[in-house]
């Protein structure tokens, strides 16, 4: 068939939803020599227990199995599990460790903290050279950062990506984090809040540049469990009012689980259990979803990454662009101040003279909680990471170069899994298997301190993740809420407005349609606003 009448056929088909691009025509049955030399690979890599029940699966459950199973290569995965579990560097510590109660023992956290204390050595906060803090930046600094920002996303140079492939178990939701409505009085979701930015900044470039139209592209990562749902969401929104041929969503890899004894387990008869492969997976996913290619296509020279459940995250931000562009770094990072020595947050800091992020599992207690030899006050490291990152388009060029020596992280959990001794779906009451990630700021080490830059930033203004379920007291949906409603009120009275509330705290919601970071509020200047209120337009 010539190509052009086969590109019509599969539009059509497309257009009727009979081939979509996702699932393509359904998996075929593989011939008898296909389905021994899958057989023979996996055998010689010991994991031939993925075809236990082969002999009894229907015609359409061997196609699909075949498939999945085509799409994994089983050297490579015992590789990178050998390797997560007995890293090169003993402080690979799985972050899940962290998390996972269940697997407390005593023994071997005493040789966990030792192995700590000994790479503990090799860290060293980050030098003054790489580092600036919006808390004592010059006024004149802030200003050229934000302008040339500004100028850069007016010239329709910067892009975004949203990681939202987690899948929120802490948060005890089972939407994607970004669906999430924290209980503003406009009851917004985090995704609204971050798509009504993006509008808010396009129009602000346009007006100070005097353009025509100017575009921030908006790229979402998703998993396979938070895609569908994440391009449902979006359609029912109407992209928030963004242009939908400028939100592209794409979805990152997944990993095989790994039983304790190293063996790929079966999610049921015909499937083998897999998992995202952590949102380091980002990588790997700009390749294959050709959405770097689209950045190239689109003059993109600067890129904005974060972490979807921060509900004050400045997008595309036109300081941190401007910033990051002036350093000509090729990764920047928004770092805030540790909140105490226990914060759950990974630490940015210099590791064998390198730029690295050290979770909070890897550091030892009393490396977390030394203090700064000048300011006893301060913690040593407290540059805390907020997954807010940017890369200059230009190293995202090199992505093929390093991107298969990016570590994987051991995450022990609770796998669901198929008996392969009766085929009965067993659910685990204790961590039976480990799911392998991929850190996003695992590539920091791969720079020179030169091209790297990180930014300190108020965490009032710029923090507040939401990864607790609502009532744990600490980062949790009214954290979030209220956190979004104080700065309202510090932008209004900052801008000549009065507030007042019957309730201790103040209220104010400030549509980011009405303003991105606090600016253009004149209008309110002499006001009594009484809280709980919401400026959704201007005057
Ligand atoms: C992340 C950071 C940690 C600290 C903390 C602060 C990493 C590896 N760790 O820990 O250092 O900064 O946040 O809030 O970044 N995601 C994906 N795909 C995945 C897994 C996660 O897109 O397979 C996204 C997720 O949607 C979120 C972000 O990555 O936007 C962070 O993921 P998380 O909340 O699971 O990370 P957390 O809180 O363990």
């Amino acid at each position: 068939m010539a190509a052009a009448t086969k590109g019509t056929v599969t539009n059509l088909l497309e257009k009727l939803n009979l081939a979509s691009k996702e699932t393509g025509v359904p998996p075929k049955e593989p011939s008898k020599e296909e389905l021994d030399e899958l057989r023979k690979r996996y055998e010689e890599h010991k994991q031939e227990q993925v075809f236990t029940f082969w002999d009894e699966l229907k015609v359409p459950e061997k196609a699909a199995l075949f498939e999945q199973l085509s799409g994994v290569d089983p050297k490579y995965i015992n590789e990178i599990t050998h390797r997560a579990l007995h890293p090169p560097e003993k402080d690979q510590k799985s972050k899940e460790d962290k998390k996972s109660e269940d697997d407390e023992d005593p023994e071997k956290d005493e040789e966990a903290e030792d192995e700590k204390k000994k790479e503990a050595q090799e860290f060293e906060p980050l030098p003054e050279s790489a580092s600036a803090s919006l808390l004592d930046s010059k006024t004149e600094d802030l200003q050229s950062w934000y302008d040339a920002g500004l100028k850069l996303i007016a010239e329709s140079k910067v892009a975004v990506i949203l990681m939202a492939g987690g899948q929120g178990t802490r948060l005890g939701s089972s939407d994607p984090k970004g669906c999430f409505n924290i209980g503003l009085p406009s009851a917004k979701s985090l995704f609204q809040l971050q798509g009504e930015r993006i509008v808010k900044l396009q129009l602000l470039a346009q007006k100070k540049h005097e353009k025509e139209s100017v575009i921030v592209p908006w790229y979402i990562m998703t998993s396979g469990p938070t895609r569908k749902p994440t391009e449902k969401f979006f359609q029912e929104h109407n992209y928030f009012g963004l242009p939908k041929e400028n939100v592209l969503i794409f979805e990152q890899g997944v990993l095989p689980c790994i039983s304790n004894d190293g063996k790929i387990l079966l999610e049921s008869k015909s499937k083998i259990a897999v998992a995202p492969d952590g949102n380091g997976g980002i990588y790997q996913a700009l390749l294959t979803s050709s959405v770097r290619t689209d950045m190239r296509d689109r003059g993109i020279e600067h890129v904005h990454a974060y972490c979807v459940d921060n509900c004050l995250v400045k997008v595309a931000d036109p300081t941190f662009i401007g910033f990051a562009a002036e350093k000509k770094a090729s990764i920047a990072t928004k770092v805030v101040r540790k909140r105490n020595a226990k914060e759950s947050v990974g630490l940015i800091l210099l590791k064998h003279g390198k730029p690295d992020v050290v979770e909070y599992s890897e550091i030892d207690k009393e490396t977390a909680e030394a203090k700064d030899s000048k300011n006893n006050d301060l913690l040593k490291f407290r540059a805390a990471n907020i997954v807010n990152h940017y890369y200059s388009f230009k190293f995202l060029e090199s992505i093929e170069e390093w991107v298969h020596k990016l570590p994987h992280h051991v995450a022990r959990k609770k796998i669901p899994y198929c008996d392969l001794e009766n085929g009965d779906t067993v659910k685990p009451e204790k961590p039976n298997g480990i799911k392998l990630e991929l850190f996003v700021f695992d590539v920091f080490p791969l720079l020179k301190l030169e091209e790297f830059a990180c930014l300190e930033v108020k965490r009032e203004d710029e923090f507040s993740p939401l990864k607790n379920a609502s009532g744990t007291g600490e980062d949790d949906p009214e954290t979030s809420k209220k956190d979004i409603l104080s700065q309202g009120a510090r932008w209004v009275q900052a801008a000549g407005a009065t507030v007042e509330s019957e309730k201790p705290d103040l209220e104010v919601e400030v549509s980011p349609l009405v303003s991105y970071g606090g600016e253009g509020l004149e209008f309110v200047s002499g006001k009594n606003i009484k809280g709980p209120a919401v400026l959704e337009k201007e005057n």
